[in-house]
């Protein structure tokens, strides 16, 4: 079975900026990507090929399209199931150590609408495709719904992500509750911020302006107590986004590494954090070193720190600066590193958390890729809006398909 054609179109990702959407061909099937992007980006992700014209501000992909119609005609023909070799042709057309000539968005599309589509012409829903190719063990991960946005997502808090986790990964079960606690917390933010507090984010969380990271903290530990304690909480601090001049500016203050590391832990203490992710700025490994050399109750999580790099996610790994690693396949640019940095994770004994982006499409791929590896977590935000409930919606109709 062979690609028989490849189409670009440019469309519109969730925060109404222009992405690529990839169309790929064989005989007789078809499959679709949306390729999503990252406003809080680390500095070592691959790159994303944007414009920089007058259109869109700067930021549209007709390029990259060109980019995609110039190698098509190496792309046609080229066999299925063969995944590695195709993203290997990908690397090797585009030749840069960043994929910054055809772009990462390109390669991304083209890499995941190859996985897609071997997965439709076996007609196998994509996670019993990923996880027969790969050798893994499907497993519901534990959903890290984002109800609270910040840093580079909304104005406001500083603290990115203030994310919920159910304990057990029960999908009806755990997607039921955590509407449930929105609903309580839409309730008790509009009663503390009044009205416009329960407008959202880029990733469908409540976005309240003049608020603390206690006080949405304490609130959260009041709901969760009114609901037996069900989830428990995490992080995303992002804190690239906060590090000015070797300095943290958090809530107004400015701190250092060591003043931030005794927040967290309060916050641990106070609250019981499972994780935090990206609790330093990607260039301070000193204080990522701090840290791992502290006793600390939460996992650490590399995002920035890691952006889907095996050789970064080993290294940290290995040098103990992080207990879980982000994972997002535009990151790193192709499905075969994307599933080299799940590889390293496990031979490093650290867990993995599949995630979406801040800009997303309606695509579905991570949910299958999240179960299909057995992944520890997927985050994809709250769940509202469309491009993150169809997210929550295909993990439940996994749960319907293994029936
Ligand atoms: C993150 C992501 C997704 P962005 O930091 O983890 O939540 O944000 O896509 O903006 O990088
Ligand atoms: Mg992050």
């Amino acid at each position: 079975m062979k690609i028989t054609d490849v189409k670009a179109t440019e469309i519109l990702d969730s925060r109404g900026e222009p992405t690529i959407e990839v169309a790929m061909y064989s005989d007789d099937m078809t499959s679709v990507f949306g390729v999503p992007a990252g406003a809080s980006t680390g500095k070592k992700e691959a790159h994303e090929l944007r414009d920089g014209t007058d259109r869109y501000n700067g930021k549209g992909v007709q390029k990259a399209i060109e980019k995609l119609e110039s190698i098509r005609s190496k792309l046609v023909g080229q066999e299925l199931y063969e995944q590695e070799k195709f993203d290997d042709l990908l690397i090797s057309l585009d030749g840069t150590e960043d994929k910054s000539s055809l772009g990462a968005n390109t390669i991304v599309g083209l890499s995941l609408s190859y996985t897609l589509l071997c997965a439709n012409t076996k007609d196998q829903p994509l996670w019993r495709y990923i996880a027969d190719t790969y050798s893994t063990s499907p497993n519901f991960p534990r959903l890290y719904a984002n109800l609270v946005n910040g840093g580079k997502h909304a104005p406001g808090l500083d603290i990115q992500e203030f994310m919920i986790v159910p304990k057990n990964n029960n999908m009806p079960e755990s997607i039921e509750k955590i509407s449930e606690f929105r609903i309580k917390l839409k309730d008790e933010l509009s009663k503390i911020f009044g009205s416009g507090a329960e407008l959202v984010g880029d990733e469908g969380g409540f976005a309240p302006t003049g608020a603390t990271a206690k006080q949405m903290l304490d609130l959260y530990k009041s709901i969760n107590n009114s609901m037996d304690n069900y989830f428990e909480f995490a992080l995303d601090s992002a804190a690239s986004s906060f590090y000015k001049d070797d300095k943290y500016v958090y809530e107004k203050n400015e701190l250092n590494a060591k003043q931030l590391m005794d927040l967290y832990n309060r916050y641990s203490n106070d609250y019981g954090m499972l994780s935090i992710e990206d609790p330093f700025a990607e260039d301070d490994i000193e204080a990522w070193q701090a840290l791992s050399d502290t006793d600390h109750k939460f996992l650490v999580i590399g995002d920035d720190l890691t952006v889907t790099n095996y050789r970064l996610t080993a290294q940290y790994a290995q040098e103990k600066l992080i207990d879980g690693v982000i994972i997002k396949p535009n990151q790193i640019g192709t499905m075969t590193e994307t599933m080299q940095t799940i590889k390293a994770a496990g031979e490093n004994n650290i867990k993995t958390i599949v995630s979406h982006r801040s800009g997303e499409t309606t695509s579905t791929f991570i949910s299958d890729l999240a179960y299909a590896v057995g992944a520890f977590g997927i985050k994809i935000g709250a769940p509202v809006r469309g491009e993150r409930v169809a997210k929550y919606d295909r993990l439940l109709e996994i749960s319907k398909e293994i029936r």
